[in-house]
């Protein structure tokens, strides 16, 4: 049992709330999940996650077990509050806080004086004290940080979540934290949480800095990423193949380029630089035109696709994930290039994605199905590839050079390249 803190309660069990929930429990604290969704609250009740990620259902089946993490619908009292909901856009690409706000509002009645509550959700520069301002309004009767003193009874800080899904269970114990309380006693306290589980080092700041160091690295990656994709339409243009000049540029010691793809998606490399933009207006131009460059490339993808294949072709469309290895098909370019395929194209469009069963309802493909590599490989005219998942990389070279393709992860490169030879 670890003595510091008698509960913690975890508020949104999703992506990042879930794992940072069952790994606390797994360190002896008593961990109370809270979430709006009845189905996740009863799937992690009876041991399970509500979605994949490596070792994460291992791991809270043995907590629930234990009788050490269990979920509610309803905020409960704490010793200390780990805030992570989702924080989208709006339609005009402006931070969405209301889930940050419902979160403030549906713990303030339960807070005690002593209570530590931290805010890891990907936020504006201003957001904790925003939420502390929330807190005040609805409780009069507690003192919360407002002017940095450190007289207050609630002490607040951000730390940013910084785990890549896939190796979520890992990052989470290995990476470096950084922790910004709205004062130095909440500084400490947060730092105190995650030395529970963190063997990273836990580095302490002040809590708008924290903000925006979240938002700088997944802007950085997002602009380095720009770049690539750039290249590869820039090289495209020149019929040159891009992964080769890129393999070739990094080895030069002070050059580190990262791959292009297809797009850029999952929820936090799309929409976190935004955040700086809408903040800072004119004086982010780069981050504004790197968003807007990574924007376009599905676009770019399907008139390359649009151009090679003829009307009637069958299309083998591979992967719709965001990204290799994982079922996770949010904010995903495959989907926005198959969607626009779906309705350009008048012939077959096959889809393949080993990483799950079913399509989503909610997507519209009207003449598009999915079916299993094999059948979709020998069966199409042109192959489209749109993730590098492991399975792809066991398609026979033969087969791939047999098809008109594109190769969007530079996958297939030798195989394309040595297509061009043959030409
Ligand atoms: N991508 C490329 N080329 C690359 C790298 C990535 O096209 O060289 C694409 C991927 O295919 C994907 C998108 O970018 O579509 C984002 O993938 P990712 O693996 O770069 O990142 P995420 O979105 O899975 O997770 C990021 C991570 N942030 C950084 O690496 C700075 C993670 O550490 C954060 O915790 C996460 O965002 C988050 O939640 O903010």
């Amino acid at each position: 049992m670890n003595q510091s803190y008698g509960t913690v309660s975890v508020i949104g069990l999703g992506y990042i709330g879930l794992p940072t929930a069952a790994v606390l429990a797994s360190r002896g604290v008593e961990v109370v999940g809270v979430d709006v969704n009845a189905t996740a609250v009863s799937e992690i009740n009876e041991g399970r996650a509500h979605f994949f990620e490596p070792e994460l259902d291992a791991m809270v089946r043995g907590t629930v077990q234990e009788g050490r993490l269990r979920a509610v619908l309803q905020p409960e009292p704490a010793d200390a509050f780990i805030i992570a909901v989702p924080t989208p856009l709006t339609a005009d690409r402006a931070p969405d806080l209301s889930y940050v706000d419902a979160a403030g509002v549906s713990i303030a009645p339960v807070l005690k004086a002593g209570d530590l509550i931290i805010l890891e959700s990907t936020s504006p520069v201003g957001t904790l004290e925003r939420l502390a301002a929330t807190l005040a309004a609805a409780r009069p009767d507690l003192a919360f940080p407002a002017d940095g003193s450190d007289a207050s009874d609630i002490l607040m800080a951000y730390c940013p979540e910084r785990i890549i899904p896939g190796r979520m269970m890992t990052e989470l114990v290995e990476n470096d934290r950084i922790v910004g309380g709205l004062t130095k006693a909440a500084t400490t306290a947060a730092s105190a949480l995650y030395g529970i589980f963190v063997r990273g080092k836990i580095v302490p700041t002040d809590a708008r800095t924290a903000e925006m160091v979240k938002l700088t690295e997944n802007a950085y990656r997002d602009v380095n990423i720009a770049f690539a994709n750039e290249l590869s339409m820039v090289c495209d243009g020149l019929d040159i193949d891009a992964w080769e000049v890129i393999d070739l540029a990094n080895h030069h010691p002070r050059v580190n380029i990262l791959q292009p793809g297809p797009g850029v998606g999952g929820h936090c490399i799309a929409v976190d630089p935004w955040f700086i933009v809408h903040a800072a207006g004119e004086t982010a131009p780069l981050m504004r035109t790197a968003r807007e460059v990574n924007d376009r490339k599905p676009d770019f993808v399907v008139d390359k696709i649009m151009a090679l294949a003829s009307p009637g072709d069958r299309i083998a469309c591979l992967g719709l994930a965001y990204k290799a290895d994982t079922d996770d098909l949010r904010e995903s370019p495959a989907i926005e290039i198959v969607e626009a395929l779906c309705r350009k194209h008048d012939g077959e469009v096959m889809l393949v994605e080993p990483n799950i069963a079913q399509l989503p309802p909610r997507l519209s493909l009207p003449n598009a199905k999915l079916i299993a590599m094999e059948e979709a490989v020998n069966n199409a005219d042109v192959l489209a590839l749109l993730v590098d998942h492991r399975e792809f990389k066991a398609i026979e070279p033969e087969v791939i050079r047999s098809k008109k393709s594109i190769d969007t992860r530079g996958l297939w490169r030798a195989y394309s390249r040595q297509n061009r030879a043959n030409d």
